[in-house]
């Protein structure tokens, strides 16, 4: 009798608590593959063309022999621009906070940002990096700035990562004025966590239209769950007087959309992702939403008397405050900015969208524990290949699992329409869009900068659960290899 209880008992208990460690099991290697993203080898130059491709004009089947080049190969031009030399460390360190704390965080130079890199539209930029002691590897990723491919510092794809007691020169021309950023591109949802972010700023060759006599940097990053501003855990204060002009420099460098209200004063929308816009016009009550890895140039003029204040409430510990005076008025049930009929259109803008020579729907989604792009996880997602002069036009759907900032290496891109609307103001050009549930976006890309360019998810936790592929332009190579064996993981 006794006997047969304790079968029983094994039977009705310790069988379901099998199944439930196996399926525990089996769940947590799931999982654990997914996130890790660590194929054995692969070549990201050679992978099956997409199925997305559409063929346009009768009897252009590109199907003569391309002449390939190698991703390496291709470097920055000659010029007799005046070059401007930077070396940044990156090590471990244990950085104290002015607030007290201490955090263990890889650092460039020390810090976490780096240093704010400035140079001046058409200079020749030449970073030195190098490794201390991050055992991993780092490389730099110069986010919207669009180099050559062999400096795009994306490991696996255009260089090795940079072990320990190594280096590695970054050299481009910073062609294009305006507001970036650098972070390291192997593990990168890691490491830019960890620290190894900053600014860069390239200056335009003459002040332009909107000439601001204060200029605010402001880099927003997330360091291991403490959220930083300019590297500080408090707010920033900005003097200034009545009248003056503030140009406010916007950096999301976290993985969370940030939305921006502007307290005490109007303010336009002049530059995003370093592309100014055109003929802004005045906003108030409004809030900018800043997705992950997006720059926003805001142009504001202090009222007398009252204080402006910038602030996001989810990094609402690190409000920027310009200005002198009483508190502003903090209007509640504020609008969302949009980009889609703000500002006004060029005057030599009025033709046709160009017929685009390719066409490919990426479609953003979630399932399990991996976040996709038309239900495909990094390097299962055919890549969207491409030739140079082409127009490639892109329709990003976002169909769930949280804000997707897209992100494309090499090139700006415009941005035709929203949910099947075209665009109506000033044109748009970006590098990272970002996407909420539901929205349709078509976009159109010039294949101008030959190469292998990953395409990617900038909230770095999607990117490394998935949402990463790669734009290849058709005859171009690589000899680095992205997987376990070479230990080159660029988003994982
Ligand atoms: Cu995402």
């Amino acid at each position: 009798m006794s006997k047969l209880t304790s079968k029983k008992r094994v039977f009705f208990f310790g069988v379901p608590a099998l199944l439930i460690i196996v399926i525990g099991a089996l769940i947590a290697i799931y999982f654990w593959q997914i996130r890790l993203q660590k194929p054995v080898e692969i070549n990201m130059a050679q992978h099956q063309h997409a199925s997305g491709e559409i063929m346009t004009a009768a009897g252009h089947h590109h199907n003569h022999v391309q002449q390939s080049i190698a991703c390496e190969s291709i470097v920055a031009g000659e010029t007799t621009a005046p070059t401007r030399e930077f070396e940044l460390l990156a090590a471990s360190t244990s950085l104290q906070l002015d607030n007290g704390k201490r955090v263990e965080a890889w650092t460039f130079n020390g810090g976490s940002p780096g240093p704010v890199l400035r140079v001046k539209e058409g200079d020749r930029v030449v970073v030195k990096l190098r490794n201390l002691d991050i055992k991993d590897g780092v490389t730099i990723h110069w986010h919207g700035v669009n180099v050559p491919c062999s400096q795009d510092g994306v490991a696996g794809v255009t260089q090795n990562a940079v072990a320990p007691g190594e280096q590695f020169t970054y050299t481009f021309i910073a062609s294009e004025p305006g507001t970036y950023w650098y972070h390291s591109h192997q593990m990168s949802s890691i490491q830019a966590k960890m620290g190894l972010v900053g600014s860069l700023i390239v200056e335009p060759k003459s002040a332009g239209e909107m000439p601001a006599s204060i200029e605010v940097n402001a880099f927003y990053q997330d360091l291991n769950s403490t959220q930083l501003l300019n590297g500080t855990t408090g707010g920033l204060t900005v003097e200034g007087k009545a009248g003056e002009q503030v140009k406010l420099r916007l950096t999301n460098a976290g993985n969370e959309t940030l939305h921006f209200a502007i307290d005490g004063a109007p303010f336009k929308v002049i530059a995003m992702d370093g592309h100014d816009l055109h003929e802004p016009g005045s906003l108030e009550n409004t809030l900018i939403p800043v997705g992950s890895g997006q720059r926003y140039d805001i142009l504001i003029q202090l009222p007398k008397g009252t204080k402006v204040i910038v602030h996001s409430d989810s990094m609402k510990n690190l409000p920027i405050t310009l200005g002198s005076g009483v508190e502003p008025v903090r209007a509640e049930n504020k609008g969302m900015f949009s980009f889609t009929d703000y500002g006004t259109p060029l005057l030599e803008d009025h033709s046709a969208k160009p017929t685009p020579d390719r066409s490919y729907e990426l479609i953003l989604s979630q399932s399990m524990f991996i976040k996709t792009i038309n239900g495909h996880a990094f390097h299962e997602i055919p890549p969207m290949s491409v030739r140079e002069g082409e127009y490639v036009q892109i329709t990003i759907i976002n169909e769930g699992g949280g804000d997707h900032p897209f992100h494309i290496h090499g090139h700006s891109f415009r941005v035709w329409s929203k949910n099947g609307i075209p665009l109506t103001g000033s044109p748009v050009y970006l590098d990272t869009l970002l996407t909420t549930k539901g929205e349709r976006y078509e976009i159109l890309l010039k294949a101008d900068n030959p190469g292998l360019w990953m395409a990617h998810c900038h909230n770095l936790e999607h990117s490394s659960m998935g949402m990463s592929m790669m734009l290849n332009y058709e005859g171009v190579t690589t000899s680095y290899r992205v997987g376990k064996r070479s230990g080159n993981l660029p988003d994982l």
